[in-house]
C-alpha cells in the first residue's frame, strides 16, 4: 500500500524539529465560502499563523493521499474547481481508493493531522447536532471524531443552524472537554456569546497546552475543543442573525436539503440573506482563531 501522507517540505521540517505546526481544513474553502473570498481567506490565514510563530498545514486529499501543507495552486484548485468532494469520515476510504480531489471536514482534517503528528487544528465552526435531530438524526461526524482523535480544535463555537444545547450534551457524552477561551459561555460563531454555560475556561494558551499534555499522559483518546469568541467589532448581534438563521433553516427544510448538503446550503443562504455581512464575519473569526491556534501550538511545544 502506498504512503498515505504527502507532507510538504516546510511542514516536515517543522515536525522533525518539534516546531509548532497548525493544521487547517479545506472544506471551509471548497464548501464553506464563495470564490474568490475563500482562496483569499485560505492564504491570509496561513500568513497569520506564520506571523504568530507557527507553520500552517492546510490539509486536503489528492491522488489518494492526505496532502499536508498545500501549495498556492492547490488552494486555488480547491477554491474554484468543481466538483470537489466534501470528505467526512464515511467518505474517506472511497475518496482515497478512487483518487478523487477531496476537501477535508473537521473530522477528516483531525484524522490527517493525527496521522502526521500535528496536535493543533484551527477552523471557523465545527459541525454538530442539527436542529430537528429528533426527525433527521443528523449529527455531524465531527463530534464523534472529537471523542476519539487526540487533536485540539480551535473554533468560534457553533452557530445556531445547529442545536447548541444538544451539541454540548453530545460532546459531554463523548468525553470531549469544551473550553471557553476567556469566556464562561459557549460562543455562537457570529456572536460572541450564547446562554449556554461551559464547564471549562482557559485564559491563556499555556493552560490549554497543559490540558493537552495531561490528556495525552492520561491516555485519553479524544480531542479538546477550544471555543474562541469572535472579536466584538466583527460580531453580528443575535437580534440580527437569529431571524436570518431561522429563515435559512426553514428554507432548507422546505427544499428537503439533507445530509452532507445541509451545512453548505445553510452557510451560503446566510451569506445571501445578510448581503455578504456573514461572510466577512466568518473570515474574521477564522483569523482570530488562527492567532490563538498558533499560540497554543507554541505553548505546547515549549512545555
Ligand atoms: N461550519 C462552518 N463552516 C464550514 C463547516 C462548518 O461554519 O465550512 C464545514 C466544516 O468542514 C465541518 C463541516 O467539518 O462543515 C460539517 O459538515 P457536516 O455537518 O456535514 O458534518
Ligand atoms: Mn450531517
Amino acid at each position: 500500500m502506498k504512503n498515505l501522507l504527502s507532507i510538504s517540505k516546510e511542514v516536515q521540517h517543522a515536525l522533525d524539529h518539534n516546531l509548532p505546526v497548525v493544521a487547517l481544513e479545506s472544506t471551509i474553502i471548497s464548501h464553506g465560502m464563495p470564490y474568490p473570498q475563500n482562496v483569499e481567506m485560505a492564504k491570509t490565514v496561513e500568513q497569520i499563523i506564520r506571523d504568530n510563530g507557527a507553520v500552517p498545514a492546510t490539509i486536503a486529499i489528492m491522488d489518494g493521499q492526505f496532502k499536508i501543507g498545500l501549495e498556492e495552486a492547490d488552494l486555488e484548485r480547491l477554491a474554484s474547481e468543481k466538483p470537489v468532494a466534501k470528505v467526512s469520515r464515511r467518505d474517506l476510504a472511497e475518496v482515497f481508493a478512487k483518487g478523487i480531489l477531496g476537501a477535508t471536514t473537521v473530522a477528516t482534517t483531525m484524522i490527517g493531522a493525527h496521522l502526521a503528528g500535528i496536535k493543533v487544528f484551527v477552523t471557523g465552526g465545527i459541525g454538530g447536532v442539527h436542529r430537528g435531530v429528533e426527525e433527521t438524526m443528523d449529527i455531524s461526524a465531527d463530534l464523534d471524531e472529537l471523542g476519539q482523535t487526540p487533536v485540539t480544535v480551535v473554533c468560534a463555537g457553533a452557530k445556531a443552524i445547529l442545536d447548541l444545547p444538544r451539541t454540548l450534551e453530545y460532546l459531554e457524552t463523548k468525553g470531549v472537554p469544551v473550553v471557553g477561551y476567556q469566556t464562561d459561555y459557549l460562543p455562537a460563531f457570529y456572536t460572541r456569546t450564547s446562554e449556554y454555560k461551559l464547564n471549562s475556561r482557559a485564559d491563556k494558551p499555556e493552560e490549554i497546552a497543559a490540558m493537552m499534555d495531561y490528556s495525552e499522559a492520561l491516555g485519553l483518546k479524544g480531542g479538546i475543543l477550544v471555543t474562541n469568541p469572535i472579536p466584538a467589532e466583527h460580531e453580528i448581534p443575535h437580534e440580527k442573525i437569529d431571524a436570518i438563521i431561522d429563515a435559512a433553516v426553514k428554507e432548507a427544510d422546505e427544499k428537503g436539503i439533507r445530509g452532507k448538503d445541509s451545512t453548505p446550503f445553510l452557510l451560503a443562504k446566510i451569506v445571501e440573506l445578510t448581503d455578504g455581512a456573514s461572510l466577512n464575519t466568518n473570515i474574521q473569526l477564522v483569523y482570530n482563531n488562527a492567532k490563538l491556534g498558533a499560540k497554543i501550538a507554541k505553548a505546547y511545544q515549549e512545555r
